[in-house]
């Protein structure tokens, strides 16, 4: 073999995709970066060395990847969100890359368990739920459907908490993700940006005896990067999760040891690390977070800095920054980016104000994800001033602006414009964050239908009033790559078999090919098979966590998703609650035996929340161990619910519990992932719900409840929760199982807190929609018990959600909002 043969030949060892190939290099990775032979390898050895062999093989693809987009200019789309929930990437990275058989392949023939060796990544959490999800699913398709992009984000080094179970409550612990170091990532020490908090703004003539002002902050950090390879499925494009990691500038620490002030430095340096040390847990009240508004200054500042770098490096100039960047702001959170572009383009960049406008309003967007007026940011506008005097004066100038506008549109209205103003003047006075993001953006979006119509009408309304055109809706997706294809590979098999091919993992809407098949006994019976050995995994798995196997011929009824009271898990307890008084009442009822199973974390300071993880084990413990009814109901919950657990009950559950209050969900994407894997859905009329519905058909979904005008108009017209359970013998018969102590050995106060204030508050209407509920439920009863007919709408459910994939949503992203167009990345182009 000549030399160039055998480079050609290493080449193909280090990233080929044969089984020799990889093979090889898993076993040099074992040996080179881990220092272990095969006898030796801890588990976590062999996942390390998969995971090297995987990244190793997208490198390659991604080097060219950015390439290709550089020499086309194409237009990036820069997705900024505080939160990327990405969870396991093995798994995931080896599908898209399409390599899951030979891998396996290898692993058996060295004796290896592949399935371990995937079990034994911990996950990174850098997200609470629904939206830092979604964040990571649209990674997913943005690669997929080829269109260049970038994630910004901050790379926590704690994560969201892992959830145990102790005495039936929840307890935090650390979420320690880099224990183990991340072969995923690459750190780009070189690549840093100075971010500066505090300090003040100073007015000085430039050298064409222009008056400028600049920001001389009093502290400087540095935000160094950290890049993960997003691989797509079924092309060779992968595009870029860039998180930054705060820093104390080494100059910092030099100045300070020069001086002899030893502690003093290091206090510098911890402080600067703080900053990207934990992610917050939502639904916490953010007043006096200076430390959240610090971290979302900070991976905005180094995310725009880095746009900048790009640009100024490819053409020496911004006059066409917002042709080439197209910036997607994930709620609020990253919207100081309005004010930090326009500081930058003014101060560092020597703009005019116009300029640096008509730039700023042309690349930023701004997704809402909730109506919640909790969790509406604000910023006092003390402490703004305090840690970004500059941002505060640009902000002023944007709303002097503004409300100008405002006021020529609606002449005398002065209520408007105090209600539009970016400052609340109520009160302390306050920056709104909301209406920054909107007044800075191209377009705004909200996340299902409803939510849109919604955010529309009530608190975007004045500005829908004055910009109807930047108003989308844009409804939620998931990517089937991991909740289908990963999660449940049964089930993808037997798709791609009954469909003939696999295209429905790129074009979801090709499940419709299935449904020709959903009336043939045939496919049913495997249909339910698939299910049934879903449900004795997560069995299993239930087994060995919390000493209890559930049986997998009872019907799974699942509620998995973060603890709100919002979202009513106090719903599905009063019924469960209920049952179980039907059950001692009258022994020999006809029932279809159930197991409910409950997931999902409540953040650390919402006591409500908490108490109701409690009266949840609290009534399983009861129900679990009364021989008298545990043969039709069951009651467990699945510690530490996240991405890799979820992926576990997706596949296993026949009901999905979608009950919050009607429009209080802005979307929710859990629901689609149980839909896409079979379970049918009993729910209201929220958020996606609605849209599933409409998808799947009605006659294949269990609807109950209020629609949102209806709990508008119970509430305007004064909702009386105690006339309800007065009134109600068979609601009032629950609540007061529960607080009479049954479930608390007898301590009659333990519940009270929840008990009480469904009955004299019940600011989520869950007395209002119970009997409905109850009703629906007994729907389900009967249906289960009719196979045939409940496999058929299952099937039917999983075939007609090719709406709610994410690449769906995306491409309505590309088209509607970034105007961007996909661009193959080919290998066999020249490189
Ligand atoms: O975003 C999801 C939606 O599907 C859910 O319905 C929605 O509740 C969720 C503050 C949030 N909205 N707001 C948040 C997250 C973190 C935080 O610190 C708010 N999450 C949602 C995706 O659109």
């Amino acid at each position: 073999m000549s030399t160039a043969d055998n480079r050609l030949d290493e080449e193909r060892t280090r990233t080929g995709l044969s089984k020799d190939a990889l093979n090889r290099a898993f076993l040099d990775n074992l040996f080179y970066i881990q220092g272990r032979s095969l006898e030796v390898a801890t588990d976590n050895n062999l996942y390390q060395a998969a995971a090297y062999t995987v990244r190793d093989r997208m490198l390659e693809r991604w080097i060219k990847s950015a390439r290709i987009y550089k020499d086309q200019s194409a237009r990036t789309v820069c997705y900024l969100s505080a939160e990327f929930l990405l969870g396991p990437h093995l798994a995931n990275n080896m599908i898209n890359l399409g390599i899951t058989e030979v891998a396996r392949e290898v692993a058996e023939e060295l004796g290896l368990d592949f399935e371990r060796i995937i079990e034994s990544e911990e996950e990174p959490g850098l997200g609470n739920g629904g939206l830092g999800r979604l964040a990571a699913c649209y990674m997913d398709s943005l690669a997929t459907t080829q269109i260049p992009a970038i994630g910004y984000g901050i790379r926590y080094e704690f994560g969201i908490f892992d959830q145990v179970i102790v005495d039936g409550w929840q307890v935090e612990k650390g979420d320690t993700w880099l224990r183990n170091g991340n072969p995923w990532e690459i750190m780009r020490p070189k690549l840093a940006f100075p971010v500066g908090f505090g300090g003040y703004s100073e007015a000085y003539t430039d050298e064409h005896g222009v008056p400028r002002q600049r920001w001389r902050p009093n502290l400087v950090v540095n935000g160094v990067a950290y890049d993960t390879a997003i691989m797509g499925y079924g092309v060779t494009n992968v595009n870029l999760l860039r998180l930054w990691k705060s820093e104390a500038p080494e100059s910092f620490n030099f100045g300070a040891f020069n001086v002899g002030d030893y502690y003093g430095a290091v206090h510098a340096k911890i402080e600067a690390e703080t900053i990207s040390k934990v992610l917050y847990p939502n639904d916490e009240p953010v007043a006096g977070k200076e430390l959240r508004l610090k971290q979302q200054f900070f991976f905005v500042s180094c995310s725009l800095q880095d746009m900048i770098r790009l640009e100024l490096r490819h053409t020496g100039h911004l006059e066409r920054f917002h042709h080439k960047y197209a910036i997607q702001l994930n709620d609020t959170h990253p919207s100081l980016a309005v004010a930090e572009l326009m500081r930058l383009l003014l101060d560092d960049h020597l703009m005019t104000w116009d300029q640096a406008w008509e730039i700023t309003r042309n690349s930023c967007h701004f997704t809402n994800h909730t109506l919640l007026p909790e969790a509406l940011e604000t910023w006092s506008v003390e402490l703004f001033e305090c840690l970004l005097p500059r941002h505060l004066e640009i902000i002023y100038e944007i709303n002097r602006r503004f409300l100008d506008e405002v006021r020529v549109h609606f002449l005398g209205d002065d209520e408007r414009v105090a209600r539009m103003s970016l400052i609340d003047e109520q009160g302390g006075r306050r920056v709104r964050m909301a209406h920054l993001a909107a007044v800075g953006s191209k377009a705004i979006n909200g996340v299902a239908e409803l939510h849109t119509e919604l955010l529309k009408s009530t608190v975007m309304k004045d500005f829908n009033d004055l910009w109807p055109e930047r108003f989308h809706n844009v409804t939620n997706g998931v990517t089937p790559r991991r909740f289908i294809v990963a999660s449940n590979p049964e089930l993808a098999a037997l798709i791609t078999e009954t469909c003939g091919n696999d295209r429905w993992v790129q074009d979801l809407e090709c499940l419709r090919d299935l449904e020709p098949h959903a009336e043939d006994h045939a496919l049913q019976q495997r249909w339910r098979e698939v299910k049934t050995n879903a449900k004795r995994k997560l069995s299993n798995w239930l087994g060995e966590r919390t000493g209890f196997a559930p049986d997998p011929e009872t019907l799974f009824d699942v509620q998995a998703k973060r603890f709100h009271e919002y979202k009513r898990q106090h719903l599905n307890l009063l019924h469960i609650v209920w049952l179980y008084e039907q059950i001692k009442q009258r022994p020999n009822i006809d029932l279809t035996p159930r197991t409910f199973i409950f997931g999902g974390k409540a953040a650390p300071g919402y006591f409500m929340a908490k108490l109701m993880i409690k009266l949840i084990n609290a009534v399983g413990e009861v129900i679990n161990t009364d021989p008298q009814v545990n043969g039709y109901l069951r009651v467990l919950f699945m510690p530490d619910f996240n991405v890799k657990n979820g992926q576990r009950l997706y596949p296993a559950a026949d009901l999905s519990e979608q009950i919050s209050l009607a429009g209080k969900e802005a979307s929710g994407t859990g629901n689609m992932k149980f839909s896409m894997n079979g379970a049918l859905t009993i729910g209201t009329l929220d958020g996606a719900n609605i849209e599933i519905r409409d998808e799947v058909g009605h006659e294949n979904f269990f609807l109950f409840g209020m629609t949102a005008a209806e709990v508008q108009q119970q509430q305007a017209a004064g909702y009386e929760p105690w006339e309800l359970y007065q009134r109600d013998e068979q609601l009032r018969a629950a609540v007061d199982l529960i607080s009479s102590g049954l479930f608390s050995h007898g301590d009659t106060e333990l519940f009270r807190p929840l008990t009480e204030n469904l009955i004299h508050s019940d600011p989520f209407m869950v007395l209002a929609d119970f009997n409905d509920y109850r009703e629906r439920q007994q729907e389900v009863d009967h249906a289960y018990k009719d196979r045939h007919h409940w496999n058929r709408m299952s099937i039917l459910n999983t075939t007609r959600m090719g709406k709610f994939s994410s690449d769906r949503s995306i491409k309505e992203y590309a088209e509607r909002i970034w105007q961007v167009t996909p661009m193959s990345a080919d290998l066999s182009s020249p490189f």
